[in-house]
């Protein structure tokens, strides 16, 4: 019965990669996975070596950690380090979102290790951290000496101190290198350990990334994360918060591996849109394929890997997101304060003590803490509404200022100078404008905006042709799969290459009526 319903799940993969035939579809690498995907791995018959090779891992926003060759063995040095490190660069929206993190050889999280099965590695190891710390090879059966457990499997490494890590790499999978102390987990210390099979898995992937999950609580005005929080309000995606995360590439029609590591407080359900994926490996390696299970959801615990794949069919900018609301945004305000509300510093909530659910006057219910601690209706009085969804700017709103004119009236989300008494766009980003409505925007105890576009702030190579305004709504979590037709896929990957940098087009003018709708 799992074999009939294995052959027909080929079979309409087949169906889909047959529509994809008649389309302009026609590299190798396509053709290669429509192969592989009707056979099972037993019946796929063992091709040139060269084809076999697996490919390399690419973990955007993070460098891999460099190597050399000595006596057959792979040496790597790893200085642990604190690192200044920038979640959210300066926009529109406020000022750059600054933190004082640890981590590795000017990175958080640090460099992705990557090497081969039955590798002999060795780690130089050099402590530049004002305290001691060591590091442990998450998932790696290594000597106890290797370990990397203070006070069990080694002493500490003091502050300026070395060690020197070496062992043989006898598994394959998604692994990880962290400090065992659990404050500088919470501080950053964490990097990929990626183990390529000898030979590559089959299907073979054509692409294959990896992101590293973190959660951070850094009190406003502050550059330091407040280890001991259980409020998280910075969610990044290696060391970055949405949208300056790098999205990640593909061909369409090309077999693509995603796997994600989890080190933090909380579990993160990864949704990626438009695919199904196939769950193949975990923390502990590779799943034997009869037991890969489908979804679009995978919850990757803490300290937990987790691999999925899928063949790219549908053309798209595909979100791939944490789906906890609270991880899918960047400084949820009134849990922390003060807010940057398209950078006037509206204050919104009452503090990080009151929302962590501290009580210093007053009850939890009252007309004044009721509404910011989520627990009643109505403004409290220290607070305003927020939502610059549609509406009024922050600066026309609040008490004494009259309600807006009856007169609908038109304004960009972005350039909120920019207004019209006819629908249309912006004519500097192109925008829609959007429709304001009186008083809209005086919702009580709204937290958070939902619109905080900052397209010129983020853009890069990678971000080439997204439409205008596609950073209004990625925060936290959330990265983007842009699954390109060859055509397009070339141009970005061109520019990828030339490190191009454009900033992003604006819309003709002329084109207002027609992009209405
Ligand atoms: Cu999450």
């Amino acid at each position: 019965m799992n074999k009939n319903r294995r052959n027909f799940l080929r079979g309409s993969a087949l169906l889909g990669a047959g529509l994809l035939a008649g389309t302009k579809v026609a590299a190798q690498h396509q053709h290669h996975t429509q192969q592989d995907e009707k056979k099972t791995a037993a019946e796929r018959p063992d091709t040139q070596s060269t084809s076999r090779e697996p490919v390399l891992v690419h973990t955007p926003d993070l460098p891999k950690l460099p190597w050399t060759m000595e006596n057959g063995v792979k040496v790597f040095h790893l200085v642990a380090e604190p690192v200044r490190c920038e979640f959210l660069p300066e926009s529109e929206m406020g000022p750059a979102r600054v933190v004082d993190a640890w981590g590795y050889n000017g990175n958080v999280p640090g460099p992705t290790i990557e090497v081969k099965e039955g590798d002999r590695v060795r780690i130089n190891f050099h402590n530049k951290l004002p305290e001691p710390t060591t590091v442990h090879w998450h998932g790696l059966e290594v000597p106890l000496a290797m370990d990397g457990v203070p006070g069990i499997s080694q002493p500490l490494v003091e502050p300026g101190g070395k060690f020197t890590y070496e062992f043989s790499v006898n598994q394959n999978g998604t692994f990880f290198y962290h400090s065992h102390g659990a404050m500088q987990e919470m501080l950053g210390m964490v990097g990929f350990f990626i183990i390529h099979p000898k030979q590559s898995h089959q299907p073979r992937v054509d692409k294959d990334f990896g992101v590293i999950l973190q959660e951070w609580a850094i009190l406003p005005n502050n550059t330091v994360p407040n280890t001991l929080s259980m409020e998280f309000n910075w969610l990044t995606l290696n060391g970055k918060a949405g949208p300056a995360t790098t999205p990640m590439i593909v061909k369409l029609g090309e077999r693509v591996r995603i796997r994600f590591v989890n080190l933090g407080m909380d579990h993160h359900p990864m949704h990626l849109h438009g695919n199904q994926f196939y769950v193949t490996g975990t923390e502990g390696g590779r799943i034997p394929e009869s037991a890969w299970y489908p979804g679009n959801t995978v919850l990757v615990g803490v300290a937990q890997a987790r691999d999925v794949e899928f063949v790219a069919r549908h053309p798209g900018d595909w979100m791939l997101h944490c789906h906890l609301p609270h991880h899918m945004m960047n400084q949820m305000v009134s849990m922390v304060g003060p807010m940057a509300h398209l950078g006037h510093g509206m204050h919104t909530g009452m503090g990080m003590e009151e929302g962590m659910g501290v009580v210093r006057q007053g009850h939890a219910l009252s007309e004044d803490l009721g509404p910011g601690l989520g627990r009643g209706m109505g403004m409290t009085t220290r607070e305003k509404s927020v939502s610059n969804l549609v509406g009024q700017t922050s600066k026309q709103e609040g008490p004494g200022v009259p309600p807006a004119q009856a007169q609908p009236a038109y304004a960009c989300p972005m350039h909120p100078e920019v207004r019209s008494d006819k629908p249309g766009s912006c004519p500097k980003c192109g925008m829609t404008l959007v429709l304001e409505q009186a008083g809209a925007k005086r919702v009580p105890g709204y937290p958070q905006d939902m619109w905080m576009p900052m397209d010129e702030a983020v853009v890069k190579p990678e971000t080439y042709g997204l439409p205008p305004g596609w950073t209004g709504a990625m925060m936290g979590m959330m990265t983007l799969v842009r699954v390109l037709p060859p055509d397009k896929y070339e141009e970005v990957m061109t520019r990828v290459k030339e490190g191009r940098t454009e900033a992003p087009k604006k819309k003709p003018e002329h084109k207002h009526d027609d992009e209405r709708a």
